[in-house]
């Protein structure tokens, strides 16, 4: 028989988006996405009727939760019909002596382990068996999952953990890939990006990305399991993404050329729905000055959201500059370049490289 299930984690439920950039209303906002899309999620294992949904960590903070938001996540949990849940708890809501965890009950279709060795959960009726451990404590770095050997080969075995397999030094529980791929699929948890390491292995990333750091698509990984086929595949979930976008401004440009441009940087569409952050770089006209705060109040009927980051610099008044320095390299360099025509884009950006960097090894000295 074949066995399917949803890989999830990372939802990071309850979070209050304290160090993100964009505060207030669209924190809060934030937050209960996250819920709307943990509720989709389980929406999803109800329809499809999989045998198993496999959650690899942090599925809530639990410094931001509340017994009250434990209930929730319960209540879904227990709406399923047919699904088993089992879960590994990763770093954001470890297992410790006050875990949110052991302060209800759970339906019988829930298991979490509750230690931070592996143990083993047998499911006779789809022949397989289930593999995790929990975290204990905010940062572990002992490769807790490397020594599981005691695996039945007539069994479907299925690891599931919240760890590292980039980095054998890592703070957040090593994972070497090679002492797992005896498993019939890794089911991992805690890198955000979601990630097919090898056939058999990956990271279901975050479903719904929690910062700029956090690009792309996000969302959940669904598979069919036997022991002669694995069949894994990444199904978009995210309902908003976070985009960071380059835009070139000149020094031909006035005021309104740039916020067009900024608002061309992508379409409507893409706007109405997602986190933008803009970053403005090139060579701005020398009496435009930026006040971003303005231009953010100007954009925001443009942007779902919108921030903006001044890589510009003012157009240099070349020829007092060159007047002002001609007894030095400033003045020579200058004067050499106008030579090679400042009318190619490339020679004048080499020119302003140049500038900013000789310029400031004059405030140096
Ligand atoms: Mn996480």
């Amino acid at each position: 028989m074949s066995v399917t299930f949803i890989h999830t984690g990372d939802l990071h439920l309850g979070m209050e988006f304290k160090n993100a950039s964009f505060v207030g209303e669209h924190a809060k906002r934030r937050r209960r996405e996250l819920w709307e899309t943990f509720e989709k999620i389980i929406d999803r294992a109800e329809e499809k009727k999989v045998n198993l949904l496999l959650i690899a960590g942090d599925l809530f903070e639990d410094e931001y939760c509340t017994v009250g938001d434990i209930k929730r996540i319960r209540d879904a949990f227990s709406s399923l019909s047919t699904t088993k849940v089992v879960i590994s708890a990763g770093n954001h809501d470890f297992i410790g002596k006050k875990s949110l965890y052991k302060v209800i009950d759970w339906s019988n279709n829930v298991h979490i382990f509750l230690n931070n060795k592996p143990e083993k959960l047998v499911l006779n009726d789809i022949n397989t068996t289930v593999y995790g451990l929990s975290w204990n404590k905010k940062d572990e770095r002992k490769a807790l999952a490397d020594e599981i050997s005691d695996l039945e080969n007539s069994k479907i075995n299925i690891l599931l953990i919240h760890g590292d397999a980039y980095n054998a030094d890592s703070n957040y529980l090593p994972i070497n890939r090679y002492k797992i791929k005896h498993f019939d699929y890794a089911a991992l948890g805690h890198i955000h990006k979601p990630e097919f390491i090898t056939e058999n292995i990956a990271y279901c990333g975050s479903p719904e990305p929690l910062d700029f750091g956090e690009g792309g698509k996000h969302g959940i990984i669904e598979g069919i399991i036997d022991k002669e086929y694995l069949d894994i595949s990444f199904i978009p979930f995210n309902k908003r993404e976070f985009i960071i976008k380059e835009v070139q401004i000149n020094e031909n440009m006035g005021y309104r050329d740039m916020l067009d441009s900024i608002v061309n940087c992508d379409s409507k569409l893409n706007r109405d729905k997602n986190l933008y952050r803009v970053i403005l770089d090139g060579i701005r006209d020398n009496d435009i000055k930026l006040n971003l705060d303005d231009i953010i109040e100007v954009l925001k009927d443009k942007f779902y959201y919108i921030e903006l980051i001044d890589n510009t610099k003012a157009d240099y008044d070349l020829d007092r500059m060159e007047e002002e320095n001609s007894n030095n390299i400033i003045g020579g360099f200058i004067k050499e370049m106008k030579l090679k025509g400042i009318d190619n884009p490339i020679v004048k950006e080499a020119l302003y490289a140049g500038l900013e960097i000789l310029l400031s090894e004059k405030v140096k000295k």
